[in-house]
């Protein structure tokens, strides 16, 4: 990191030199702004690995998302080159070009230097203030090791050229273009991130989320390291979003409910649909950022919705007892909901700065969705029937599972008399230093109660496949011994009773067998995390053990080996003669010793922390896995790492 600031001082020299007059003093500011972008880019992108790596391309894509939104820009192209660079060019008016009145220099570069510069250029508020986004390309310009950006308007074409995100010369015209737009293309600084690698299915990801969210506008996705390439493009906006969403379940009614209506300069774009599922799948988003905390427009939003179905219910006689009202609950079971809102000067709360504050957008949504949503029901009396009885359904299973959930509530007193009985908890009562080790099949968990550290690793066996809550009611999932030893082990309750805070392992890991059968398993258990536990998930507590794949020996000689290439690496530098290879297939091949030296042993085990980027992509992938059957479950373990990253080695 010291070089990398050492090359901007050396860079703002240069630059001082080749210029005149008042650029100077402008530039050193500047300049001292990237430096500190430099020193602590975390506070700028989130981090330093693969997040932050792909939140340099997001930034970029961003600038041409609002140029789209503002009605300039329908074609944005993102091209991975082979050199690692990432270009994105879009067809909008292009990035001003002529003299910043104070500055001296072109807008192009107070653009590209001057942290927070876009915002203030654009006079869009509906820029971000604070958080990941809308930071400014200028924290992209400065931690990539060169970047340029060439603009193409008036019919002029111009390019500057930067490094460490410092200009190399003033911006220069360098021909004619008759199409405006803007081109930037940046090649991130080695010295500042962990990994330079970029991943096609990552951008993907988003750029397909960003095309939901911006109806109509293609974006276009190309991979030049492997010609992989995608075009985004959804007419149908959020209601395209929905149904990817519900592409594997069974929908009550075909079309999405669509609304969308703009009052008091906050725009609102909603689309529902049922499924004959159970869980709820509801993605926010404001200003194109996704509100994993929900918030004002959440809350406006679940309100109306079932205000409008109870009043509905009741005008059309619909319900059996006089004065039954649905609650919440009831019209949240298998709903499928997108919310989009525009929103000037969003305020960000939360634990993530993921949740919306602003009070008055509360009022705004929910009066939007209750006046089209009730008209929408008075046009489309079937389908407001068929709503009705979904939640007659759940009205009524919530009653079974009340009493369900009190025989939990019961289990889970703090007391540790009321801990299941095949659980082997740790002395420690400290949390943040507990470990919890959910482990598929007794013999594997009497090895791994054998080999633990029992001051903070507890250990609970788990028989056999656990039950797939994708295909279950609550009162069913609570009704399974497995998931409610996961529960009270835990400690957090459930549903409504679910508090994140009370967790008792801030480490839970999953430890399966390295076959298809432990593959499966893993998947049941993050299935019942995501769906029934997710801000263990969002807070970074759940992992996935390591184990070994392979044991080589050579005489005194011993290597665990965790993958093939691994295992093909070792074995090269190994004598042909008196090798021996054994390969585990499960955890209980291994004695006590082994697993603890191998994969438990926070001194040299790999932990992989499970994350959460994008909960939509992560939600469709879910339910196709658990809809079909052996095909996209072997493609998702292949894949597996996409929602993975290594944590320590
Ligand atoms: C400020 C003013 C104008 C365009 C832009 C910024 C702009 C920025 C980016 C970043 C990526 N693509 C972009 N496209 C446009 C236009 C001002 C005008 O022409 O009146």
């Amino acid at each position: 990191m010291a070089s990398g600031m050492t090359d901007v001082n050396s860079k703002a020299k240069k630059t001082r030199k080749s210029d005149n007059g008042g650029y100077e003093a402008d530039s050193i500011q500047v300049l001292k702004g990237l430096e500190a972008v430099r020193r602590r880019p975390a506070m700028y992108i989130g981090d330093i690995s693969q997040r932050g790596l792909h939140h340099m391309v997001y930034e970029v894509v961003d600038n041409s998302v609002d140029e789209a939104m503002a009605g300039f820009c329908d074609l944005i192209l993102v091209e991975i080159g082979t050199d690692g660079s990432v270009t994105v060019t879009d067809n909008g008016r292009g990035i001003p070009v002529e003299e910043h009145s104070e500055m001296k220099v072109s807008a192009l570069q107070v653009v590209m230097t001057t942290l927070h510069a876009g915002g203030k250029f654009t006079h869009d508020s509906y820029k971000v203030s604070g958080g990941l986004h809308g930071v400014g390309v200028s924290v992209v310009n400065a931690l990539s090791e060169w970047c340029w950006v060439e603009v193409a308007r008036d019919g002029e074409l111009w390019r500057q050229d930067y490094r460490a995100g410092a200009p190399t010369a003033p911006a220069k015209k360098i021909g004619t273009r008759k199409k405006s737009g803007t081109r930037t293309c940046f090649f991130p600084d080695a010295e500042v991130f962990t990994t330079t690698q970029f991943r096609y299915s990552i951008i993907a990801s988003r750029l397909r989320e960003l095309a939901f969210l911006n109806a109509g506008l293609r974006i276009q996705l190309k991979d030049l390291r492997d010609g992989r390439e995608e075009e985004f493009q959804y007419k149908g906006g959020l209601a395209s979003f929905v149904e990817y969403l519900n592409e594997n379940k069974n929908v009550i009614f075909k079309k999405p409910i669509y609304i969308t209506r703009a009052r008091e300069d906050v725009e609102v774009e909603i689309a529902i649909q049922y499924n004959d599922g159970y869980s709820e799948s509801l993605y926010s988003y404001v200003n194109n950022i996704n509100t994993i905390e929900g918030g004002t427009h959440v809350t406006g939003f679940r309100t109306a919705l079932t205000r409008t179905i109870n009043s509905y219910a009741s005008k059309n006689k619909l319900l059996k007892k006089e004065n039954f009202t649905f609650v919440g609950d009831d019209s949240r079971e298998g709903l499928t909901a997108v919310i989009s809102v525009k929103v000037r000067d969003p305020q960000f709360e939360g634990q993530t700065k993921t949740k919306l504050g602003n009070s008055e957008v509360r009022g705004i949504v929910e009066s939007i969705t209750n006046e089209v949503l009730g008209e929408y029901f008075e046009e489309n009396p079937p389908v407001a029937r068929k709503i009705v009885e979904k939640l007659v359904q759940a009205a009524t299973a919530r009653e079974a599972a009340r009493k369900a959930k009190e025989l939990t509530r019961r289990k889970t007193a703090l007391d540790s008399a009321a801990l299941p009985g095949k659980l082997a908890d740790c002395s420690s009562r400290d949390p943040e230093l507990c470990e919890i080790y959910i482990v598929e099949g007794d013999s594997a968990g009497g090895s791994a109660k054998q080999g633990r550290d029992r001051r903070f690793q507890a250990i609970l066996p788990l028989k056999g496949k656990i039950l797939n809550v994708e295909k279950a009611r609550i009162d069913k999932i609570l009704s399974n011994n497995e998931v409610t030893a996961m529960i009270t082990a835990l400690g957090t309750g459930i549903k409504d009773d679910f508090d994140a805070d009370k967790v008792r392992y801030h480490k839970v890991v999953i430890m399966t067998d390295a076959d298809i059968d432990g593959s499966h398993i893993r998947t049941l258990i993050l299935t019942f995390f995501f769906r029934h536990m997710r801000e263990l998930i969002d807070r970074g507590h759940v992992y996935i053990a390591q184990p070994p794949l392979f044991r080589i020996r050579h005489g005194k000689q011993e290597h665990f080996v965790y993958s093939d290439e691994e295992k093909d690496r070792v074995m090269k530098k190994m004598p042909q003669t008196g090798v021996s290879i054994q390969r585990f297939k499960g955890l209980g091949e291994m004695n006590p010793e082994q697993l603890w030296r191998t994969t438990m042993d926070p001194e040299t085990r790999t932990l992989l922390q499970v994350t959460l980027d994008d909960g939509a992509e992560a939600d469709h992938l879910f339910t196709t896995l658990m809809g079909t059957e052996i095909e996209p479950r072997r493609i998702f373990i292949q894949e597996n790492a996409k929602y993975v990253r290594n944590l320590d080695i």
